[in-house]
């Protein structure tokens, strides 16, 4: 008996406990994890899948580049779908840091806390479904991890007609509070300016003065 409990004790510490972890409604490996992953359960408002979209994703660093000030971003930020649509999201992240696909306002009845989100730990891609329900709406799509989503990985998914745009995507809206640096010259400024410009000339004269000295 005490033998069989170590054997199956040693068996169950062998085991990969990444290789695939189901929490419910996170599939998690080592790669990343795709949280409440939905292929077939229907919205209320559904009687039933009304179209298939899928959708390829990539998110990096080189997809911000043309952004001043931008440092992350999506290749595509801006989608449309039919209401009752089974959204197919493959999203591939080309960084080795991690990103996220994430889309909120989902019924919460379905996606606890309303999201549906794939995450990459590194470079690599995943596939996960999500259906939405048949109101119009515009979806808010981000990656989560601190400070990607101001750096300008932030999209949407409009159901339908949608409800107009969200506001600081790249390439499509501007943002509501715009990065400013404003430079604020005051007398001192000016001052320090004059008096820069004086010290220059006096130092010219001096250094010319001594020169010709030397050349005599
Ligand atoms: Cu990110």
């Amino acid at each position: 008996m005490k033998k069989t409990i170590l054997f199956l004790l040693s068996f169950a510490l062998t085991l990969p406990v990444f290789a695939a972890m189901n929490h419910g409604n996170m599939i998690m490996d080592d790669q990343g994890m795709i949280m409440n992953n939905n292929p077939d359960k229907l919205p209320k408002d559904c009687k039933a899948v009304s179209e298939e979209v899928n959708i390829t994703i990539r998110g990096g660093k080189k997809f911000a580049q043309d952004f001043a000030g931008k440092m992350f971003s999506y290749d595509k930020r801006n989608f449309q779908v039919p209401p009752c649509a089974r959204v197919n999201v493959t999203f591939i992240n080309e960084d080795d840091i991690r990103h996220q696909f994430m889309i909120h306002g989902l019924p919460g009845y379905m996606y606890p806390k309303g999201m549906f989100t794939i995450e990459l730990y590194g470079k690599g891609q995943k596939t996960g479904s999500f259906i939405v329900p048949s109101r119009d709406y515009t979806y808010y799509i981000h990656c989560e991890v601190s400070q990607h989503t101001e750096k300008g990985m932030k999209g949407q998914l409009k159901v339908g007609k949608g409800t107009g745009d969200l506001d600081s995507i790249l390439g499509l809206t501007a943002p509501l509070t715009p990065d400013l640096y404003p430079i604020n010259n005051t007398h001192y400024t000016w001052l320090a300016l004059i008096f820069s410009i004086l010290v220059g000339v006096v130092l010219i004269r001096v250094l010319s003065s001594l020169l010709t000295v030397k050349v005599q």
